[in-house]
This record gives C-alpha cells, sequence and structure tokens, in this order.
C-alpha cells in the first residue's frame, strides 16, 4: 500500500492559512496540522523562525523541505495529493492559465490590495510589477463572469485560493460590489470540503480565544 505523503502544516485560523487549510480539506490530505497563536507572538518565537525565517503562515514542510507563499503551496500540496484532481498537469492546456492565476494572486493582487487597504497611491502602471486595485480586482471579475469556476469547467486549487481570499475581503466589505464575484463566491463556499474546514477553523479559533 503506497504511504502518505507526511506534510507539516503551520496554520493559525483567522489567517491567509485558513485557505490552505480549506485546500487540505478538498484534497483530504492528511496532515501534522502544527496551530500557531499569532496573536500571542508563536510565530515570531526562535524555534518557528528557524523553520521558516519570515515568520509567517501558512508554511508547509515535507521531505525536509520547506514551502511558503500562498500560490506556490497551492500548487504544491495540489500535485502531492493528485487524486483529488485539483492540479494541471504539464501538458494540458489549462496548465498556463491556472499557474498564471496562481502567480497573479501573489504577484499583482496582494501588492494592489495592500495599496487600497494602506491608502497608497499606487506606483505609476509602467513601473510597478503590478496595477492599481481597481484594475487587478477588474480583471479577476471579469474573469469569474462566465464560471462557474475561475478556469471555466473545472474547479482547482486556484479557486481555493482565490475562493478563501475573496471571501474574507468580502466579510470585511472590501471587495467592490460584483454579482459575478458574489455568486462565484457562493459556490466556493457552498462546497462541502470548504465548509467543513470552516467549521474546523472555527472550532479551533475558538479555542486559541482568536475570536475574542
Ligand atoms: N507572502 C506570504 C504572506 C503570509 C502572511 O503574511 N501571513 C501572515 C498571516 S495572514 C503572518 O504570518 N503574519 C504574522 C507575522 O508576520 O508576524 C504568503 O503569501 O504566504
Amino acid at each position: 500500500m503506497p504511504t502518505q505523503p507526511h506534510v507539516v502544516f503551520y496554520h493559525s485560523p483567522r489567517s491567509r492559512s485558513e485557505g490552505v487549510r480549506r485546500l487540505i480539506e478538498e484534497l483530504s490530505a492528511k496532515v501534522d496540522l502544527k496551530p500557531l497563536n499569532l496573536r500571542a507572538g508563536e510565530n515570531r518565537q526562535p524555534s518557528y523562525l528557524r523553520i521558516n525565517p519570515m515568520g509567517k503562515v501558512p508554511a508547509i514542510v515535507h521531505d525536509g523541505a520547506l514551502v511558503t507563499e500562498q500560490p506556490a503551496i497551492y500548487q504544491y500540496l495540489a500535485e502531492l495529493f493528485p487524486e483529488a484532481g485539483l492540479h494541471v498537469p504539464a501538458g494540458d492546456p489549462l496548465r498556463g492559465p491556472y499557474l498564471r492565476w496562481l502567480a497573479f494572486y501573489g504577484s499583482s493582487f496582494e501588492p494592489a490590495l495592500l495599496d487600497r487597504a494602506l491608502k497608497r497611491e499606487a506606483a505609476p502602471a509602467g513601473t510597478a510589477g503590478h496595477g492599481d486595485f481597481d484594475s487587478v480586482f477588474g480583471i479577476v471579475a471579469q474573469q469569474l463572469e462566465s464560471g462557474p469556476w475561475l478556469l471555466g469547467e473545472r474547479f482547482t486549487a486556484a479557486d481555493v485560493l482565490w475562493g478563501s481570499a475573496l471571501h474574507w475581503l468580502s466579510v470585511w466589505k472590501m471587495l467592490p460590489e460584483q454579482p459575478a464575484v458574489q455568486a462565484y463566491l457562493q459556490r466556493v463556499m457552498a462546497r462541502p470540503a470548504i465548509q467543513s474546514a470552516v467549521e474546523k477553523d472555527n472550532a479551533l479559533a475558538k479555542e486559541m480565544g482568536l475570536d475574542s
């Protein structure tokens, strides 16, 4: 019988790593969960900085190798647990768009979002590697118009990443009203694995005292 890969997952509810937990649930992957209380500064302790010098979550360790950065983690885990069919392998015509949307999240969406959240003026379009928030969000919203998923009929790990990020932004009222995006979020959040991960993180957040 093939053995399951041993993956250690450093996680905190109410952070970006909630999305990774949703992916893990979608993949039906068994991982070694290491909760870190960011509020208590557990991620800044030397013991964790030795594992991830950035002191951030999400982070995974597999076969002694550290993987950080959401797009890399989503791609890595989806390929490590291929039975779930959430990765897009090399040679598949959707591979390019799949990688594009994973990378676009980290290299364009997050920086543009930070500009908006901090009320910073976006750097000139010809200088910055990312655009202003409205342009970047407009491109994502347009992509989601045809649906049901980011890549059309095929649900992938990229939907878990985008669905989780957009979900939180919608909860925090940081997203411009866009019916196609709201409909997409409803589809993502209705998935049984996503609901199960949300329930587990709600329980963990309560246990860790993160919701007060
Ligand atoms: N570039 C990282 C960002 C991760 C990140 O910023 N994580 C936050 C939680 S949402 C964190 O760990 N913050 C704690 C800290 O920096 O002390 C990624 O995409 O995974």
